[in-house]
């Protein structure tokens, strides 16, 4: 999708093509994950709260084989590396860094919640793009967890599934994220996008046919480089926290638009009261999109997608000159919404838009930003694909 993407051909024949490279022999098999974008509600699943992503057709493969012993050696199109890694380096968090982090924290995740992990050589190839909000680390610790499960013979319910993959990225890797990314890549069916409710992890499969309503979701790449994301993404959970401990709540799930103004009043700076709005109104919107979907009003959620930006931009502060460039940009050429979709400060823009109008919705996209000498962007229409899947 963008010049941060992997090389062409087949994402499933690169990978077992880099196995029969690098190790001899055929992989057992090949398990895929896809990255995600999400319709609406963002910053929300950290809030015990909801969210509605649909899986990509981009995806991340790995193709594998058991091996003797407590080893794993993994290889990767993207670095062209090959790391090894043992028990040791899996007996507590932190130990293997950069790419790797992601796999040995699959295994440190498996291990610690007490399944007995096999040994296994790895072959990994991927179509999603790095850095561009897409969930390309989601797509690969689920494929990586699909594999390991599939070839230890290892019985962990796709519902239990994305727990585990998070713990992999919270603990191992560091990085605090919430439960949506690899809710997305694991539990997403094709034609549908996923209903969850953050709290109890129940989802709902959402039917969304945009073939058949003749629209399109057009799916932008900034291109702009992630300021600080990280550190802003913790502060944001942070804020959010705080907020719910002050208003004596679990989290700001907690807190219904009805209750929102009394409790904005017993907040005493303002930035905490932005932060908490937009949390609250962003649950409500969700729950308003799956209203309209599930009545088969798939037009009338455009407005939903552009007030959620608006919010992200105003009052969650998460959204860069690039993000709200394309986002105007694609409203001012007829797109019936438009909104950053992921943790924000880059990434990637979904608009909706008439299936014909997306060549010139995209094209418009393209003129602004090169009127504002941004880098140029990158624009695909996406159709909601299958979740984490072992191939044939
Ligand atoms: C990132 C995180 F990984 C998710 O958990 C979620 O919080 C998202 O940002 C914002 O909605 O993708």
């Amino acid at each position: 999708m963008s010049a941060r993407s992997a090389p062409t051909g087949d994402v499933a024949e690169r990978a077992a093509e880099g196995f029969t490279s690098q190790y001899g022999g055929n992989a057992a098999g090949r398990w895929a994950a896809p990255g995600r974008v999400n319709l609406i509600g963002e910053h929300t699943d950290y809030n015990d709260g909801f969210v509605l992503p649909f899986a990509l057709p981009l995806r991340t493969v790995v193709a594998a084989d058991r091996q003797d012993g407590e080893q794993w050696t993994v290889w990767s199109e993207l670095s062209g590396e090959t790391i090894t890694f043992g028990a040791d380096d899996v007996a507590e968090p932190g130990r293997v860094t950069g790419w790797g982090a992601y796999v040995a924290g699959v295994v440190w995740a498996l291990r610690d919640a007490g399944h007995p992990v096999p040994g296994a050589r790895l072959a990994i190839a991927s179509d999603v793009p790095l850095g561009a909000g897409l969930s390309s680390s989601a797509a690969l610790e689920s494929a990586v967890l699909a594999a390991l499960l599939d070839l230890g013979g290892l019985d962990l319910p796709a519902e239990r599934q994305p727990r585990l993959a998070q713990r992999a990225e919270n603990v191992y890797v560091g990085a605090p994220t919430g439960i949506m990314d690899q809710s997305a890549v694991i539990r997403c069916r094709a034609g549908h996008a996923l209903f969850l409710d953050c709290r109890d992890e129940s989802v709902e499969q959402i039917p969304f046919d945009l073939d058949a309503a003749g629209l399109a979701v057009l799916v932008v790449d900034s291109r702009a480089p992630h300021r600080h994301a990280d550190g802003e993404y913790a502060a944001r959970r942070r804020s959010c926290e705080a907020a719910a401990k002050a208003l004596g709540v679990p989290a700001l799930r907690d807190v219904t638009v009805d209750q929102l103004d009394a409790a904005l009043a017993r907040l005493d700076d303002d930035e905490t009261r932005r932060r908490v709005r937009h949390v609250v109104t962003e649950d409500q919107r969700v729950l308003d999109t799956v209203a309209l979907l599930r009545a088969g009003r798939v037009r009338d959620i455009g407005p939903l997608l552009t007030a959620s930006h608006v919010s992200m931009r105003d009052d969650f502060e998460i959204t860069v000159p690039e993000i709200d460039t394309a986002v105007e940009a694609a409203l001012g050429a007829g797109a019936l919404g438009a909104r950053m979709t992921g943790g924000g400060f880059g990434g990637c823009v979904l608009a909706l838009v008439e299936a014909d109008r997306a060549d010139a919705v995209a094209a418009a996209v393209t003129a602004a930003y090169a009127e504002r000498a941004f880098t140029a962007p990158t624009t695909v229409t996406v159709l909601p694909a299958p979740g984490a899947t072992r191939l044939a």
